[in-house]
């Protein structure tokens, strides 16, 4: 097993990897920036670094700070949670060149999945549904691009192929304001992502979005989780996920391991992975893949049973899974609300001292946070403070554990978004399951 890994993160997920770390016997390294000195999982390391101030980029996203750390302190691996540099394929060629290991996929892996148009032609080879759409970037001749478009059928959207996660993208109605809607694009992806190539998709109106989760060891072998349904979100910030998503059949759900398994096994994948695709009228569409642990990985953990960033460590140990697909069994329904220190009337961030925490607790209900009585939430980074996670035998039992655990949760100083997820679970609508990626904004719209 490892013997040292390095957190280069913070909040809840860096005290989740430092759990992790400890219950394999690793010992853990924190590094953080000097608005963090007092972050929890900070306190419980083994040893702490501090690599710069308040601001991300120079801290969190300081690449020879976080290098420098590691040697300092005789890491020998570093796990990069999620954001930050997690999806960062330059840092993770620095961390292995350096000599540490990265926790993730190879860096010619990440490469290839953060653009898009490749992740998207990797998947389509290997027989994974992808949404109809140019398949290759957008070249120069506007007849041609005019020609795609009217064969894949308006509305189409024009996507940056170095964006994702909803960033560099443009929906098209008609003919008339295409050429210039590509150009706009393309102007933006250069500037934001140092990449003009665009690509085109149908536009698909109302679907959901679902993910499966992925496993992959370096020795070839991949075993696919199951699914999250993750479409209740706001700009695209997730607020609600569950597993397994209603509705899907064990047939249906089966075909799509079959094809992302073929499709992982072909690019040699190591490590957890998320592939999203959106699901409209009872198919998949394909759109892109992360290569990190995720948020929401929790609602996967507690319907199979299996720990997620203790097995990213064996992989990067070098470890066979211990698993395979066939024993995989997905039990019950798990349902993950992000609580956001935020006002929940306009999302307006609301940072500041925790004068009192009580996390709820109760059968199958699991908190993943960093909080304490007397922490401060600083002002510099995300407003995730607690995942509460409540797992039942169907999912009935799981949003009424959700609506317990939420009422007798008690965060005092701040302001946090509580009351909408406890107004979410009191509609007709989201009891019945299957809600498209609109719906929260199309309700939040109409009060
Ligand atoms: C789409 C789409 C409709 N049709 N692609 C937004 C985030 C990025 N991951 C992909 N996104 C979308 N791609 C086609 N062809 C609608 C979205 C989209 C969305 C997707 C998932 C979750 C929330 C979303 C919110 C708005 C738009």
């Amino acid at each position: 097993m490892l013997d040292k890994v390095l957190i280069a993160n913070r909040g809840e997920i860096a005290l989740r990897i430092l759990r992790a770390c400890r219950e394999l016997g690793i010992k853990t390294v924190a590094v953080h920036s000097t608005a963090d000195n007092t972050l929890k999982h900070v306190l419980l390391a083994d040893e702490t670094v501090c690599i710069g101030p308040p601001s991300s980029k120079d801290s969190y996203l300081n690449m020879p700070a976080i290098i420098a750390a590691a040697e300092v302190t005789d890491a020998v691996a570093i796990h990069p949670g999620y954001g930050f540099l997690s999806e960062n394929a330059d840092f993770a060629e620095r961390v292995e060149k350096s000599g540490f290991v990265f926790v993730g996929p190879k860096a010619e892996t990440i490469r290839l999945m953060g653009d898009k148009v490749s992740a998207i032609r990797t998947m389509k080879e290997a027989g994974v549904p992808c949404v109809p759409g140019s398949g290759e970037p957008l070249g120069a001749e506007t007849e041609l691009t005019r020609k795609v478009a009217k064969g894949i059928g308006y509305p189409v959207i024009i996507k940056a192929s170095g964006g994702g996660g909803g960033r560099g993208m443009r929906v098209v109605h008609s003919e008339a304001a295409l050429i210039n809607a590509v150009n706009v694009t393309k102007a933006e992806a250069l500037a934001a992502f140092g990449n003009d190539q665009v690509y085109m998709e149908k536009f698909l109106e109302r679907p959901r979005h679902i993910e499966f989760q992925v496993v992959a060891d370096s020795h070839g072998n991949v075993v696919v989780l199951g699914e999250r349904d993750c479409s209740l979100q706001r700009r695209h910030q997730k607020i609600v996920e569950e597993a397994p998503a209603p509705g899907i059949s064990d047939k249906q759900r089966a075909m799509m391991i079959e094809s992302i398994t073929a499709a992982l096994g072909r690019v040699g994948y190591r490590g957890a992975g998320t592939l999203e695709f959106l699901y409209e009228d009872g198919r998949f569409y394909f759109i892109e893949m992360n290569t990190r642990i995720q948020v929401e990985h929790p609602v996967t953990e507690m319907v199979t049973g299996i720990d997620l960033v203790k097995l990213q460590l064996r992989i990067a140990a070098g470890e066979k899974l211990p698993f395979t697909q066939q024993d995989i069994e997905i039990r019950g329904h798990a349902i993950e609300c992000r609580i956001n220190a935020e006002d929940p009337k306009g999302f307006v961030p609301s940072p500041g001292p925790v004068r009192l925490w009580h996390p709820p607790g109760g059968p199958g209900v699991r908190v993943d946070s960093h909080l304490y009585t007397g922490y401060n939430v600083p002002p510099y980074y995300d407003s995730l403070i607690a995942k509460v996670i409540a797992h039942g035998e169907d999912r009935a039992t799981a949003i009424a554990r959700m609506r317990n655990a939420l009422s007798e949760m008690v965060v005092e100083g701040i302001k946090t978004n509580a009351p909408l997820h406890q107004e979410i679970f009191g509609h007709a609508a989201f009891q019945q399951g299957g809600l498209d990626i609109h719906y929260l904004e199309r309700r939040l719209g109409l009060k």
